[in-house]
């Protein structure tokens, strides 16, 4: 099969584990995406659940106070369901060439999220939330929707952390184990420093495009002047043979398929919300394997400051 994204390319994700595309959005593609989540703040339909960055809570957004919506900072779940023009954004013919040549599948779009703000997410591995059912069958796509300033919370990123073996959790799985992260945490900080890698950050101009992979260590950087907006769009990827495993609801789209499913559910108030996955531990194939964490710390060493706000966020 001829190479859409070419050998040096190739190459790079290999090495590196993501890839940027710059101005791969034209402005009309940036602006559909942006009055999207504009359009549903206006409407505030009652099938759009959004999760709360500042007190970490979700809620229909039919049920957001004006004055939350005004002051918290939000991320907008699976506009993808409901808006077909984004759903063609991110996944267009061209994005989904570029997509099946890293995934060596067709993707399938399972879920999206809009943020007007900068996450501050902790350090983390979508195959923490969003696990597969093939170990790395899962990409990321990162739409900047306008240039992002280095005080407005950058997406940040360890190059070549795809390197690093994912840690299983004592389920078999590397789906997310809330009693084990800290040890998840101290696992990946001790293989950070042993492979010397650091952090970068992605300064974006309006319609790059950043795609990560499955076991690329990346976060949200800190926002060091609050108020300043950081608009983008993520959308998360699974394998078209993955899905069909799953016995997923596929849907057409212009680069491959996109994942139907209900609105995420919205937890009693005050209720931590649920962490929105596919468990491939609970899957029969993966039932057999063994928890293998070679390279785990010692006993005694402490966890690294670094990586604390993932502890704090998952408390
Ligand atoms: O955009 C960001 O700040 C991080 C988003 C992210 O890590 C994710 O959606 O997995």
């Amino acid at each position: 099969m001829t190479s859409v994204i070419g050998s040096k390319r190739k190459a790079f994700w290999a090495d590196n584990g993501f890839l940027v595309l710059p101005g791969f959005f034209d402005e009309d593609e940036c602006q559909a995406v942006a009055s999207a989540s504009d359009r549903v703040w206006e409407a505030r339909p009652a099938d759009v659940v959004v999760d709360d960055l500042v007190t970490n809570s979700r809620r229909r957004i039919t049920d957001v106070s004006e004055d939350d919506a005004r002051n918290h900072r939000f991320k907008i779940n699976d506009l993808y369901l409901s808006d077909e023009r984004l759903r063609s954004v991110t996944l267009s013919e061209r994005l989904g060439m570029v997509l099946e040549e890293l995934l060596g599948d067709e993707p399938v779009a399972c879920n999206t999220l809009n943020f007007d703000y900068g996450s501050q997410q902790a350090d983390h591995l979508d195959t923490l939330y969003m696990t597969p059912l093939t170990d790395t069958a899962l990409v990321a796509t990162w739409m900047a929707l306008e240039d992002t300033l280095a005080d407005a919370g950058p997406l940040r990123y360890f190059p070549g952390s795809n390197h690093i073996t994912p840690y299983r959790f004592s389920t078999g799985s590397y789906h997310v184990n809330l009693p084990e992260m800290e040890r998840w945490a101290d696992y990946m900080a001790d293989q950070l420093d042993r492979k010397g890698l650091e952090e970068q950050r992605f300064l974006a101009k309006r319609g790059d495009l950043f795609i990560w992979h499955a076991l690329l260590l990346h976060g949200g950087s800190e926002i060091c002047r609050p108020g300043l907006t950081r608009k983008s769009l993520v959308t998360h990827f699974f394998t078209q043979s993955d899905c069909e495993k799953l016995g997923s609801d596929l849907r057409p789209s212009p680069g491959g398929w996109w994942m139907r499913k209900p609105p995420l559910e919205v937890p009693e108030e005050g209720a931590r919300p649920a962490i929105p996955t596919v468990n491939a531990a609970d899957l029969p194939a993966l039932q057999d394997k063994q928890a293998d964490n070679g390279g785990l710390l010692p006993p005694g060493r402490e966890p690294r400051v670094r990586m604390e706000p993932l502890e704090t966020a998952l408390d």
